[in-house]
């Protein structure tokens, strides 16, 4: 048996997965073939997961009317809620954390401005050039260490009041950060940029689609940790597992005219009380079991590291997604993605070197051990 094999088998001993280890039987040195009627392990994100059986209950139930005319009861519960929860005065269901993020951005700025936000950051490389598209900016990128950025080099990036300078109209932050890895802003951090930003009159936006992550790991309430942004934007179709839709918190004057700006992008929705039921039960039940995803992506973190060719710090993995390097393998993400989905474990490249694991409700440690038991696999058998 590996060394790998080996920690992977000490770790579920010890408690940390419920599963048993599938004891190969095939000559050592030789893989097994590829066992394709195993289940899938979708690793590929947390918005994979399906609704849970209680939320297609309250789905089926759900008390609609026309959300263009505000009439739908289930839809205004659940922006009342976000907004209680939040510590705001208002808050507005959108589609998708896109448009949530480029409904702010477009409030936020004027065309001809530029936008500070961190170089890895979803808005500018995941949503469509939609800042440029939409609002008229460009962003002004800043490659955080880990994602997170600091006032010192905000502060350097706020351009000069010239009249032949583009100005800067916002600062926008992400956390937890998706493609460093699920990183969080210390608050103190954060709290840092938005009183520096705000002194030197700029807004400041969070993308906080997996925000309810980082207030778990930090032990602290998501209206602490958010109170100083002028909008928020978090998603409930990630972790939290519902089907579909975001929400957009700020000041009741900044989602009224956000409700506009909706409307402009086809977000006005009618019977969505449907998908708001999902959502109010992803909003207050599911953010207490995310403590599960943190440590199955530490586990899964703690045995790749372990594995010769890949390249990543455990200690580094603070909540649901793990980044790691391949290279050291001799194979490309895609590649070791194609091999993966040969045994039914689905895990995507960011680039050629990097892979991105996402821990979610929809896998559990046996699955986690599974997708392990794959990789460790692969890479020994070349
Ligand atoms: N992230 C998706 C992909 O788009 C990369 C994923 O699989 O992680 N902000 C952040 C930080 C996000 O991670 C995402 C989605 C969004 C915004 C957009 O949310 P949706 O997909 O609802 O538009």
């Amino acid at each position: 048996m590996t060394v790998l094999a080996k920690f992977i088998r000490l770790l579920v001993s010890l408690g940390c997965g419920e599963a048993t280890m599938k004891t190969s039987s095939a000559p050592q040195g030789l893989a097994e073939a590829p066992d394709k009627t195993a289940p899938v392990v979708d690793l590929r994100s947390d918005t994979v997961t399906r609704p849970t059986p209680e939320m297609r209950r309250a789905m089926a139930e759900a008390e609609v009317g026309d959300d263009v005319y505000s009439e739908d009861p289930t839809i205004n519960r659940l922006e009342q809620r976000a907004a209680e929860i939040f510590g705001r005065e208002a808050a507005i269901f959108v589609p998708s954390g896109t448009m949530g993020n480029q409904i702010a951005i477009k409030l936020h700025t004027h065309h001809g401005q530029e936008i500070i936000c961190d170089e890895r950051g979803h808005i500018y490389n995941y949503e469509m050039a939609m800042l440029s598209a939409f609002s008229g900016c460009v962003p002004r990128l800043i490659h955080g260490e880990d994602g997170i950025l600091t006032w010192a080099e905000v502060k350097k990036r706020i351009a000069p009041k010239i009249y032949y300078r583009a100005p800067t109209g916002l600062v926008a932050l992400e956390n937890t950060h998706n493609m460093a890895g699920g990183t969080m802003y210390p608050p103190e951090v954060a709290d840092e940029i938005c009183d520096g930003a705000h002194d030197a009159g700029l807004p400041v936006h969070l993308d906080g689609a997996r925000i309810f992550n980082a207030a778990v790991a930090l032990g602290k309430p998501v209206a602490e940790i958010t109170r100083k942004f002028d909008s928020v934007m978090f998603c409930l179709s990630k972790g939290l597992g519902a089907p579909v839709g975001s929400l957009l918190v700020a000041s009741r004057e900044f989602i009224d005219r956000a409700r506009a700006c909706r409307k402009m992008l086809g977000g006005g929705m009618r019977q969505a009380g449907i998908l708001a039921a999902a959502g109010l039960i992803a909003l207050e039940k599911m953010p207490a079991r995310l403590g599960e995803d943190h440590a199955n992506a530490r586990f899964l973190a703690e045995a790749l590291a372990r594995v010769p060719g890949i390249k990543l710090d455990p200690s580094r993995v603070p909540t649901n997604i793990v980044v790691f390097d391949i290279s050291g393998t001799g194979m490309t993400t895609a590649e070791l993605s194609r091999r993966l989905a040969e045994r039914n474990i689905l895990m995507n490249g960011i680039n050629p070197e990097l892979m991105r694991l996402v821990t979610h409700m929809d896998v559990d440690r046996a699955a986690c051990t599974r997708a392990l038991e794959a990789i460790h696999e692969i890479c020994s058998s070349r």
